[in-house]
């Protein structure tokens, strides 16, 4: 790394910076200075200095395809707008036949990931996973399916009374591949008591994890931020990431996922992310997960221009062209359903980088130098 003269008036953030250009861990204290400073174009700037090390100009994203298999949740977590009772309007379950015609829709047509997550619908036994699996995976062969959050191996080990393992291997059994990293939501009991009561812990969330990690599983992870946490939560769930990922390494991405309030239960003037807050969340956890790759910033969620200029603020994946998606569309989401390929490679283009086409584990498909 050369030399660089730190011109940067406030201490802290000049004592992080030094650290970031010897390439050494930031703290808990490093962290929640990092939440507090206003200087957003210097964190951001460090944040690029820890993405070019790890990347140089490469900017990932994937052919994907996401299925929500089911609304009706019996959970209805209070930041949750796609959640539904069974007897609510709007509640649907897709049948294994209207699934494998989704998958089907796509076969031939270069993708490599199926995306699957849903609700905790009592009615839907383990035999309907497996089956789901092994009917997106005839479907689509050789496509990774990356399907169901740490929430929902959680409950279905609980009502078919199996270890969380023993589910993991019959899923993968059927073609599961891969966690995504939803259900994270923010790790700090007192958040949850409030936005998530019937939740499992974010102790459960993370013995999830390590034990697909255990079984050679990787998995994402996710943070949902800008409801009621504080900043030092969202730094403890950063560490909490970290220290699992010193233990496994079976984490691939990290996704900082902004609250969306619309028809949410946590739903008052004034809340919701701006750009500001969005940025600096991703760019502080490039700064902080030092053992995690890749950062991704989902730009359903942030709109594909806050995406596209988060990839100078420590960003090296956009994810994908997703097709259809309800979670943040039902929570007022206003980008589009789908982002077609050639898009998304003029959005990495037009900022300086080499898009890169991966599949979820991040095996290259394409580089277009
Ligand atoms: O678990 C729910 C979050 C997650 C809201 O792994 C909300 O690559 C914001 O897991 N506002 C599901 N967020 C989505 C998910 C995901 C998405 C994209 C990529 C990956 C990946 C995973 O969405 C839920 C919850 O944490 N969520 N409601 C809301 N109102």
């Amino acid at each position: 790394m050369p030399e660089i003269d730190i011109d940067i008036e406030d201490e802290n953030l000049r004592n992080i910076a030094s650290k970031v250009i010897e390439g050494e861990r930031l703290s808990f204290d490093d962290g929640l200075s990092l939440m507090k400073s206003t200087d957003l174009l210097t964190v951001g700037w460090l944040a690029d200095i820890a993405r070019k090390r790890i990347h140089g100009d490469k900017v990932y994203y994937i052919l994907n395809r996401h299925i929500n298999h089911t609304n009706v949740c019996k959970n209805l977590c209070d930041f949750c707008a796609f959640g539904r009772e069974e007897i609510s309007p709007g509640a649907y379950t897709l049948s294994l036949d209207e699934i494998e015609a989704k998958a089907q829709e796509f076969s031939g047509r270069n993708i490599s990931e199926i995306h699957i997550v849903g609700g905790l619908n009592e009615k839907l036994n383990l035999a309907y996973y497996n089956e789901m699996l092994r009917r997106v995976r005839n479907s689509l062969p050789g496509v990774i399916i990356q399907a169901f959050t740490a929430v929902e191996v959680e409950f279905l080990a609980r009502i078919n009374n199996i270890s969380v393992k023993d589910v993991l291997l019959q899923l993968r059994e059927s073609g599961l591949d891969s966690l995504p990293g939803g259900g994270a939501e923010v790790f700090s009991p007192r958040v949850r008591k409030i936005i998530c009561p019937e939740k499992i812990s974010g102790k459960k969330w993370l013995e999830v994890h390590e034990t697909a990690h255990n079984i050679g599983m990787r998995t994402n992870a996710t943070i949902l931020y800008g409801h009621l946490e504080t900043y030092e939560e969202r730094v403890e769930h950063l560490i909490s990431l970290r220290q699992l990922q010193d233990r496994t390494g079976g984490f691939l991405a990290f996704i900082p996922l902004a609250f969306h309030p619309k028809n949410t239960r946590l739903d008052r003037p004034g809340l919701g992310t701006t750009g500001y807050d969005d940025l600096k969340m991703l760019a502080i956890s490039r700064l902080m997960l030092d053992n995690i790759d890749h950062i991704k910033a989902f730009w359903i969620m942030l709109g594909p221009k806050i995406a596209q200029v988060s990839l100078s603020f420590g960003v090296n994946d956009l994810d994908g062209t997703v097709e259809e998606e309800k979670i943040f569309h039902d929570a007022g989401a206003e980008t589009g359903q789908r982002l077609p390929q050639n898009e998304l490679v003029r959005l990495i283009k037009s900022a300086g980088r080499i898009p890169v086409q991966r599949d979820t584990l991040y095996n290259i498909i394409k580089v277009w130098d």
